[in-house]
């Protein structure tokens, strides 16, 4: 495989350029700051589709959706029978998000195909810039959705009746995002109705502190941990908080406190290397002077130790179980990601590009998912992490500076010329 760089593709990767998209993209669903607010699905999420399809179109570049509106920018290659080279991130973000996670993968892969074709350098293969349908989760559970569906991993009508916040259902939200985008021309279903990529990689902040304390630009990311998401519903009984006794309640949220107690005893890791969440609460009738009579939580437990991520994700169900002393209990898993592993074809490609470019860099894992788990099973997959600001992420202060984005973006347009020349 070449290690030289064409002469002037680097030089073709405009710093300014790329920030100043992502500082168009923060003004869409800004909040205090500096942060994003974009749900997917939502007015805002379009917005920004609309301008990312807008810069696309203007280099020539056709766009398309598929039924999970998964939106693709193609950049053609001379063989039109070649499979095409992925590479994006998703365009959705927290409710208190970043200006960075997420769409710097978008933006970095816009970046590094405009400076492929304004250095004159054609490929082999097609190069599609893709912007993944729900990949946070926050407005409806479980994340990356698009991707899955993409992938083969769930069948496209999984995730139907899940509601958000305000009632709202997947399939009603989705059927109103493709009607608003009727105009883009609609895409088979990834590799459930179509052939599979050549390969994907993805570039993304590290949302973590390591990259930034090694004062290193690039991160060569060998994999991701494995993650499970659980919904867990706490079944009791609504009461008088003034006349019924304590003795005779059925309180759903006394009881989701002990189970949640007893879930943090079973995840409890010295180590500090499982991560165990619950961020997420429910409570109905929601009334000072009510008894809860339901409550449900969200449990979010990672490891990249697939023995363990089995282990105490399987015992969940009996610890809450046994940690009930009135109420019943529904438990359902929404999200199953074993521990993943990058195909050396693309880590390899990506340290040789850092390295080649004269970039300080280290292999890392990520401690956050990514869409790109979902492309290892179809094809040669990996990710290039750049620093953030004290490892900062789901928060409006989440910071890259313009330099490790358009470090970022050169190496990720190094990569893609070789393997879209491959
Ligand atoms: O939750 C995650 O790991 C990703 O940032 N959505
Ligand atoms: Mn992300
Ligand atoms: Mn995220």
């Amino acid at each position: 495989m070449s290690t030289t760089i064409a002469p002037n593709l680097v030089a073709a990767v405009s710093e300014a350029r790329q920030w100043d998209r992502l500082m168009q993209l923060a003004k869409i669903g800004a909040i205090p700051g500096d942060g994003v607010n974009r749900p997917c699905l939502s007015p805002e999420d379009r917005e920004a589709r609309r301008l990312f399809i807008g810069w696309g179109e203007a280099i020539g570049l056709t766009a398309s959706i598929d039924q999970l509106g998964n939106l693709f920018l193609r950049h053609e290659g001379t063989d039109l029978t070649a499979a095409p080279v992925l590479s994006g991130s998703h365009m959705d973000s927290q409710p208190k998000g970043g200006r960075f996670d997420g769409i710097y993968g978008v933006i970095a892969a816009l970046e590094a195909v405009q400076a492929l074709r304004e250095a004159g350098i054609t490929t082999k293969r097609p190069i599609e810039v893709v912007g993944w349908t729900n990949e946070e989760g926050g407005r409806f559970a479980p994340g990356c959705m698009g991707s899955m569906a993409y992938a083969g991993f769930a069948p496209p009508d999984t995730w139907d009746d899940i509601r958000d916040n305000a009632g709202i259902a997947w399939a009603d939200a989705l059927r109103e995002h493709l009607a608003a985008e009727a105009d883009i021309t609609r895409r088979p279903l990834g590799v459930v109705e179509g052939p599979a990529p050549f390969a994907y990689v993805e570039a993304h902040i590290e949302q973590g502190p390591i990259l930034e304390q090694r004062d290193t630009d690039i991160g060569v990311v060998t994999g991701i941990q494995g993650s499970r998401w659980f919904s867990v519903e706490i079944h009791g009984r609504s009461d008088h908080a003034g006349t019924c006794p304590v003795g005779m309640r059925q309180d759903a949220m006394q009881d989701a406190i002990r189970a949640i107690t007893a879930l943090n005893a079973l995840m409890h890791d010295p180590t500090d290397v499982l991560r165990f969440t619950v961020a997420r609460m429910e409570v109905f009738p929601n009334a000072s002077n009510s008894v809860a009579d339901l409550v449900r939580f969200s449990i979010d437990f990672r490891h990249p130790d697939n023995a363990v991520l089995q282990a105490r994700g399987n015992a969940i169900e009996g610890v809450i179980a046994a940690s009930l002393r009135h109420c019943s209990y529904k438990l359902f898993e929404r999200f199953h990601a074993v521990p993943a592993v990058f195909d050396p074809l693309v880590v390899d490609a990506v340290q040789r590009a850092a390295a080649s470019q004269g970039l300080s860099h280290m292999r890392i894992p990520s401690g956050a998912f990514h869409d790109s788990q979902f492309m290892i099973p179809l094809c040669p997959s990996g990710m290039i992490f750049i620093p953030c600001r004290g490892g900062v992420s789901h928060n409006p202060a989440e910071y890259a500076s313009p330099e490790h984005c358009a470090a970022g973006a050169r190496v990720l347009a190094q990569v893609l010329a070789e393997l879209a020349n491959t």
